[in-house]
């Protein structure tokens, strides 16, 4: 099958989908929709016009879970589901509690990144919202390698992504580390970069966000514990 992925190197659902690719070893052309097709040229594909959507000979396909889920169907070798439905049921739990929670406020915060015209009410609303959804993921989550079981599932492509995003975003309103503040996700999200398609993505994403924040802002690392 050929597959072409239309993507943002920064977009946190399209670094899903990539890292899955990756681990399993699938070659795939990909291609920035927003510099690439005019509006209607993409709305044409889905009228979502949201990254990543997924053409597979073809078959079209919007939202990055619905992607995952596809790709573990009809490329089984590397799966990144457990046979377990018990850790199949956790992996799916993470990925919603990224999807719902999680990101919900990075988006906003994300748009109040400009100091100029920041709406200081709706910023500590969103850092409310962004403290919950960590302390939620904290309970479901150990602290060790991978979010779920000792392989990577598409828990860790949903997770890594937005963890990323958190921590460096977050630091642009003077929260240094916000990882660092859950131990036990900061702990994760170091282990988890050992795994060749974690350490690839978040390489891809260190690269893109540089490239949004200009030449003299770097991007915030985590310090190791
Ligand atoms: N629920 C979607 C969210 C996708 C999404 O929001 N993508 C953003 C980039 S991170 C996007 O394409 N935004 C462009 C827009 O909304 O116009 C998914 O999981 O794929």
């Amino acid at each position: 099958m050929a597959y072409k992925l239309y993507n943002a190197q920064l977009s946190p659902y399209s670094a899903r989908c990539r890292m899955q690719m990756y681990a399993k070893g699938l070659e795939f052309e990909a291609v920035s929709p927003f510099e690439t097709l005019s509006p209607e040229e993409f709305a044409s594909l889905t009228p979502l016009k949201k990254v990543p959507v997924l053409d597979v000979d073809g078959l079209i396909l919007p939202e990055s879970q619905v992607i995952a889920e596809y790709l573990e169907e009809v490329e089984a070798d590397v799966p990144l589901l457990p046979s377990d439905p018990a850790e199949r049921a956790q992996v799916r739990l993470l990925s919603r509690l990224g999807d719902l929670y999680l990101m919900m406020p990075l988006g906003k915060l994300f748009g109040q990144v400009n100091p100029q015209g920041r709406d200081p009410k709706l910023v500590q609303y969103m850092f409310g919202e962004l403290d919950k959804a960590m302390a939620w993921l904290a309970h479901y989550v150990d602290g060790s390698k991978y979010a779920v079981g000792d392989k990577l599932s598409l828990a860790d492509c949903t997770l890594v992504p937005m963890l990323f995003f958190a921590s460096n975003i977050t630091p642009l309103f003077g929260r240094e580390c916000v990882l660092c503040e859950t131990p036990i996700i900061h702990n994760y999200f170091t282990k988890t970069l050992e795994d060749p398609a974690v350490a690839r993505v978040v390489d891809e994403l260190e690269e893109a966000f540089a490239k949004m924040m200009g030449p003299k802002t770097e991007p915030q690392k985590q310090p190791a514990e």
